[in-house]
């Protein structure tokens, strides 16, 4: 008799303990009062039957009866054809929470669109609905800007990456480049929404603009720096050059978030906000004048001027303005949402001030970070997050745990930066199989840490999970240890 070994784990699961053919007939509808993305899954011998809160819990449903029939379903072609084994039951299941995200960063290295649409498969298939690509940044700038086209002409390439940040990393030396036509990214749109993932595009600014300086020095501060001298970052870190406060820059940006706005139906959008340095403003006399003129006391209110004025902006067209926590420093723009990366304390100062937050903290849910201590894992960078660290993540921090602040955690997101990850096996090997843990933390109502059944966790991803994975030809790190070549 087959068994469920669903991944998320659902709210409720009940199996008759039989099991028959899948018979291929599904019936599906709407019942809104079960609420948005919830559905009930029931299979027998006549068939399955997926009611859904909306058309999203339908096709989580369907996700879910996909695994229902065993990891072959998930093969594009199939060995030989033979029906699926399915076991009988019925399925009630709601997911936590409604921002389940996976961050792509396509900036330090450009993944083709082809494996994007494999990312929103994969997205897809582990019921997570937030496609977050971060499109720009120091090293590079990966949307094509009809009214700027500089910006990928000159900032989607870069020389030869330079070896070594920290040890003992390695990196590429390679010239590197590439960027979405504003067709791709429409491609990409459609093609997730199909999936009932949404993409929150990422414009960063005033720092890791770097690529945009590169192809535009007008945008740095050209009264402290030779800014035509620069070119498209090859180091890694934290760069020192940010753009300029000037209504020239605001100009510019909008242009940029009238061509994104009208590629990407989000309701939020992401303007960065992240890790920006302040030197340049502070030697800057127009900065300084800036600063003056507006009756500012500081560089970080100066930053927090610019990312009001987009708030106010894309409020103004019907959007919302989410940022790293870094745009809390200098006050919080009032209607802006924050993305949660340094431990969970721009979170919870956000969240108790009222604003929406997503959680995705640095020290538990990087994908970039080494997935193992053994020296043999490919990526050796950050802190060691395991499988079973990720399934202990929890969003909701104890001080917000109950309070009326909760609910403004509107969900949880993990994060896949690619400055060591350069290629698309690479990216697996980062991502699974702790997006799978992820996936259940974000949709499953799983209790407090350390109240987890981690080992149920692991025997339904030995039972059925990786071979699902293997079915997807996803390159995971394998339970048996690390593959240093990968
Ligand atoms: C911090 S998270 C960054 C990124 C890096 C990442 C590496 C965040 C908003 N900024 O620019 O890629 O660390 O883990």
């Amino acid at each position: 008799m087959p068994e469920a070994y669903l991944i998320p784990a659902p709210r409720r699961l009940e199996l008759t303990g039989e099991s028959g053919p899948f018979t291929g007939e599904v019936q599906t509808r709407v019942d809104p009062s079960l609420g948005p993305e919830a559905y009930t899954l029931t299979t027998s011998a006549s068939g399955a039957e997926i009611v859904g809160g909306d058309e999203a819990g339908v096709f989580w449903g369907l996700q879910t009866l996909r695994q229902l029939q065993g990891p072959d379903a998930f093969r594009r072609a199939r060995i030989s054809p033979h029906p699926f084994e399915m076991p009988y039951g019925r399925i009630e299941d709601v997911p936590r929470f409604h921002w389940r995200g996976f961050m792509l960063d396509v900036a330090r290295h450009f993944l083709p669109k082809d494996d994007v649409l494999r990312y929103v498969d994969l997205l897809a298939a582990h019921k997570l609905n937030v496609l977050h690509l971060h499109l720009t940044d120091d090293q590079g700038w990966r949307i094509e800007i009809k009214r700027h086209p500089r910006l990928t002409e000159v900032g989607a390439w870069r020389r030869k990456t330079r070896l070594g940040w920290g040890e003992p990393v390695t990196y590429d030396e390679r010239p590197h480049g590439g960027f979405y036509t504003q067709d791709d990214l429409r491609e990409i749109v459609a093609y997730a929404a199909e999936r009932h993932i949404t993409v929150v595009p990422e414009i960063d600014l005033p720092g890791h603009s770097h690529a945009a300086i590169a192809a535009y020095p007008e945008l740095g501060n050209a009264d402290v720096i030779d800014t035509a001298a620069l070119e498209v970052w090859t180091e890694w870190g934290f760069n020192p050059h940010s753009l300029a406060p000037t209504d020239e820059v605001l100009d510019f940006y909008e242009g940029v978030f009238d061509e994104v706005l009208d590629i990407f139906p989000s309701r939020f959008i992401h303007i960065g906000g992240d890790e920006c340095r302040k030197e340049e403003w502070r030697a800057s006399p127009t900065a300084q004048a800036r600063m003056r003129d507006l009756g500012l006391k500081n560089e970080d209110e100066l930053q927090s001027w610019m990312i009001r004025h987009f708030d106010r902006w894309l409020t103004a067209r019907g959007r919302r303005l989410i940022g790293w926590d870094e745009i809390l420093q200098g006050g919080l723009a009032e209607g802006a949402a924050v993305a949660c990366w340094r431990w969970y304390y721009g979170g919870m100062e956000a969240a108790e001030a009222g604003h929406d937050v997503v959680m995705c903290p640095q020290q538990e849910v990087y994908l970039d970070h080494v997935q193992s201590s053994d020296p043999d894992e490919p990526v050796p960078f950050g802190w060691v997050h395991t499988l079973e660290d990720v399934y202990r993540f929890e969003p909701i921090p104890p001080r917000l745990a109950g309070t009326p602040h909760e609910s403004n955690v509107i969900g949880t997101q993990a994060n896949l930066w690619t400055e060591v990850v350069e290629s698309r096996s690479r990216a697996d090997y980062q991502t699974f199989p702790r997006l799978a843990a992820f996936a259940e933390v974000a949709w499953s109502n799983l209790p407090l840490p350390d109240d987890r059944d981690y080992a149920d966790f692991e025997r339904r991803m030995n039972n059925a999970h990786y071979a699902r994975l293997d079915a997807m030809g996803v390159a995971y790190r394998p339970p048996s240890g690390p593959l240093p070549w990968q």
